[in-house]
């Protein structure tokens, strides 16, 4: 017998209010609506003093986003509305316990809304589900630990099993299980960066040498253009709001590119500040490029031809001594650029030519340039491309490895870019396997490992039979949810070290397991002594968290000491490393990653107060380890979507309030969406041309080579995004991504530019 498991939950439709979109972010709105989440999910009392710890000098990292906190220490304490929302999430008194599992079954909770499933509560105790079962029932976790390492020994290859990471880990818990993974003989080691980042970390690695942003908070500051493409930082990294007001009040300009106006990019009113709540606030963007879906490269390679015009014109707008003595392949670049006739970009990235010259006079006259930005530009099929062209138009300014000027991929998960710093990888890194080999003795393994995408062919085709998580929701975030629901479904065991439930826990391998952890906010105590764990901000800083309230449960285990059991048990004692010791000792892990990787030496003592910062060779404009030791500028082709007369492309983006598949609340206020989330956003004249009435209710189907997928029910709403353009929120939309469509080189799938039709029902 099968579990009859849902994997959308039963839809039905809530009282959905549509107002304006937002004036402004934050201000006294954003205070008062904190306050409110805060009383109704952890209790008002219990969470101001949580929240008081937070990045604080002695306190934890926001569990949220990974935007830095200020550089200087006495500012420290910054927060926003929704990395309160990210601690009343996981303070919340809920327990999804042994009673709660007892009451419910897996294939009842499925029903859920992903809301509803979240908001169960935190899992209190190790708990496992049978095969054919449909109730978890609790396992004890030595027992827990003796089933993993036994359907571990019982593969026919390491390769056969799975470890997934997300993003909010600590550094320690992340090179234990990378370590894990190696010695047990596998690279298969995907991360939610394959879903988000990796076309920035491919882009940037092959351009600069190095797959992180070049830039510190504090260039932001002293910028004299920032832009902000693909990026929504009102809701997603709200903090990042008072690095622009920053920017802007000493004499900075923003341009941003974006197929929406996000509010949070109009004006800021900074809730931090009593000017920000009472007064007007501050106005971010000067120059608004409202570009359609996927076609910024169209846009960039306008704006570099109409510099390079000028530049012909005698004025000097390049930077010719840093392209002189710093780059190869400016000579490619120009002929490529010479090739493109201007009304074909014109009409391509639909924005108007009088507004594109209004940032280029602007590119023309400033040096100091910095540009930002995240999943708008990263995931589609030429993610990579879009971000190299954005390293071109740096580097044609000379805007790399200077003061106020660089590169800046603006990262999701607040540890997302630590993890990978310190292992977690499915490629195979030669100079990593020798220092494992050196620091540890054993021969970590040299065939490539897979990344998100094909870790999921892998257990549809039975090729993998074991998933462990760290973190995540893998199902709901991945693409082609009924696919990679069959995928999971077809392992024997699935393992989630995990804080609160979602979905990830219903639709599962034969057997599955959950294992439940701390989170940032709880304090990590072993005989008597608190531990702390060390993170990596969006810019390089590496620094140390430490949770500031009781555990929820006495049950709960740390991340690091679960993947040391985890493999204490699995090696029985024939390992040449100590596990527990390494499980119980972060000062030991810590001294090992120093051992195993540069740049983390004197690592525990460096990490207090504000951190280090690691080694980035682009920050400093060293381009040695490069193809002829230069950065690399590229040629890069324009996006290709075949479209039939009824298709649209679609965006999957993150309303307000929800962090990835962790839905908070029904409302997405800055876009004035208040009550549902299965909306469309689209053009009021597609609307009228299709004769559909606001809040009318479609199907949205997309078809790639012949198959069909469709997410069911849908409210258009009307609003100011391009023609033939919609945007809808994921994780509701990922059915519609076919696994097989993902970017070039990254592997990303294609979440921000799906082709997609749409299906009158009512
Ligand atoms: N509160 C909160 N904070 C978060 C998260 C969250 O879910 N909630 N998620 C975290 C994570 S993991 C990440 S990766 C980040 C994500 O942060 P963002 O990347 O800001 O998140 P998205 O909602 O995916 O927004 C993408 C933006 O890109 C625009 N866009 C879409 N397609 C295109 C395009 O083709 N071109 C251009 N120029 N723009 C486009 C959209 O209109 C939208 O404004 O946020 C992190 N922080
Ligand atoms: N269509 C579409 N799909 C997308 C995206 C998109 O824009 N569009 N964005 C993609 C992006 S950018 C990302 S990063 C991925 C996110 O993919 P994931 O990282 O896999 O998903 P999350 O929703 O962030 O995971 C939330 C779960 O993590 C667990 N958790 C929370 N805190 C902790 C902790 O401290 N420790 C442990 N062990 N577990 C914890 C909780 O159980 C929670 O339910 O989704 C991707 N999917
Ligand atoms: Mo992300």
């Amino acid at each position: 017998m099968k579990r009859q498991v849902s994997i959308t939950g039963d839809i039905q439709f809530a009282d959905l209010k549509v107002s304006e979109p937002a004036a402004y972010a934050a201000g006294a709105t954003a205070i008062k609506k904190t306050l409110e989440h805060l009383n109704k999910e952890a209790g008002l009392f219990k969470s101001l003093s949580t929240l008081s710890a937070m990045n604080q000098k002695d306190g934890f990292d926001c569990p949220g986003c990974a935007w830095p906190d200020p550089e200087d220490p006495s500012k420290l304490g910054e927060y926003c509305e929704n990395g309160a929302k990210a601690i009343a999430e996981e303070t919340a008194p809920e327990r999804a316990d042994k009673v709660f599992f007892e009451q419910y079954s897996v294939e009842e909770i499925s029903r859920w809304t992903d809301m509803v499933i979240g908001k169960s509560g935190r899992l209190t105790e190790p708990m496992i589900l049978k095969p054919e079962a449909t109730y978890y029932e609790p396992i004890t976790w030595n027992d827990a630990f003796g089933l993993i390492a036994e359907h571990l020994h019982q593969l026919s290859s390491p390769d056969e099993a799975i470890f997934y990471t997300s993003g909010r880990s600590s550094n320690e818990a992340a090179f234990l299980y990378g370590l894990f993974a190696r010695a047990f003989g596998t690279n298969n080691m995907p991360d939610c960066s394959n879903m988000c980042h990796e076309s920035s970390g491919v882009a940037l690695s092959e351009t600069l040498g190095i797959g992180k942003g070049s830039v510190t908070l504090d260039d932001l500051h002293e910028a004299e253009v920032v832009m902000v493409i693909g990026q929504n930082p009102g809701t997603n990294h709200p903090r990042m709001l008072s690095a622009l007001e920053k920017c802007k009040n000493n004499g900075g300009s923003i341009i941003t590119i974006n197929p929406l106006e996000e509010a949070g990019l109009v004006r800021f009113k900074n809730p931090q500040k009593i000017k920000g709540v009472i007064g007007s606030g501050t106005k971010l963007t000067d120059i608004f490029l409202q570009v359609k879906i996927n076609e910024d490269v169209a846009l960039l390679k306008l704006i570099m031809m109409r510099l390079l015009t000028i530049e012909r014109s005698g004025a000097q707008v390049f930077d010719k001594e840093f392209i002189q003595n710093k780059t190869s392949g400016y000579q490619e670049l120009i002929l490529d650029l010479d090739k493109y006739q201007e009304e074909e970009l014109l009409e391509r990235c639909g924005v108007a030519s009088n507004e594109i010259d209004k940032a280029v006079s602007l590119l023309a006259s400033k040096k100091r340039i910095i540009i930002c930005w995240a999943m708008g530009l990263t995931q589609h099929k030429n993610g990579v491309a879009n971000i190299k062209e954005c390293v071109n138009l740096l580097l044609l300014k000379g805007s790399i490895g200077k003061k106020g000027s660089g590169t800046c991929p603006v990262r999701g998960h607040s540890n997302v870019q630590g993890d990978r710093s310190v292992g977690i990888m499915h490629h195979v890194s030669k100079p990593l396997n020798k220092a494992i080999k050196k620091v540890f003795g054993f021969e970590a393994p040299e065939k490539e490992g897979l990344d998100t995408v094909h870790c999921i062919k892998a257990m549809y085709e039975g090729k993998a039979k074991v998933f462990v998580a760290l973190g995540g929701n893998f199902v709901s975030a991945a693409s082609d949810t009924n696919y990679t629901a069959k995928a999971l479904q077809n392992c024997d065991l699935t393992v989630s070290i995990a804080t609160k439930l979602n979905r990830g826990h219903l639709i599962t391998g034969k057997t599955a397991l959950i294992l439940p952890t701390l989170g940032r906010t709880e304090k990590d105590t072993v005989q008597g002594k608190q531990r702390s764990v060390t993170v990596e901000n969006s810019m390089g800083k590496v620094h140390q968290s430490k949770g500031a309230r009781d555990p929820i449960s006495n049950a709960l285990r740390s991340e690091p000491s679960i993947v040391a059991q985890m493999a204490e048990v699995y090696f029985k004692c024939e390992s040449s490393i100590d596990w527990l010791a390494l499980g119980e000792d972060y000062e030991l892990i810590r001294k090992k990653i120093s051992e195993v990787y540069q740049g983390y030496e004197d690592y525990s003592k460096r990490s207090k107060g504000s951190g280090f910062y690691l080694p980035n060779n682009a920050r400093v404009g060293d381009f040695s380890k490069l193809p002829n030791g230069k950065a690399q500028f590229s040629v890069n082709a324009l996006a290709e979507h075949k479209l039939n007369e009824n298709d649209f492309i679609l965006m999957t983006i993150r309303s307000h309030d929800q962090f990835n598949t962790t839905i908070y609340d029904m409302n997405d206020r800055y876009r004035g969406i208040y009550g549902e989330r299965r909306i469309v956003f689209m053009n009021p004249i597609d609307m009228e041309k299709r004769g559909l009435k606001t809040q009318q209710i479609i199907d949205l189907t997309s078809t790639y080579k012949g198959e069909k997928r469709k997410a069911e029910k849908f409210k258009v709403v009307p609003y100011a995004i391009p023609k033939g353009n919609l945007a809808a929120y994921f994780p509701e939309t990922n059915i519609l991504v076919p696994i097989d469509e993902f970017a070039k080189k990254s592997n990303t799938p294609i979440s921000k530019s799906i082709i997609v039709q749409i299906e009158i029902i009512e």
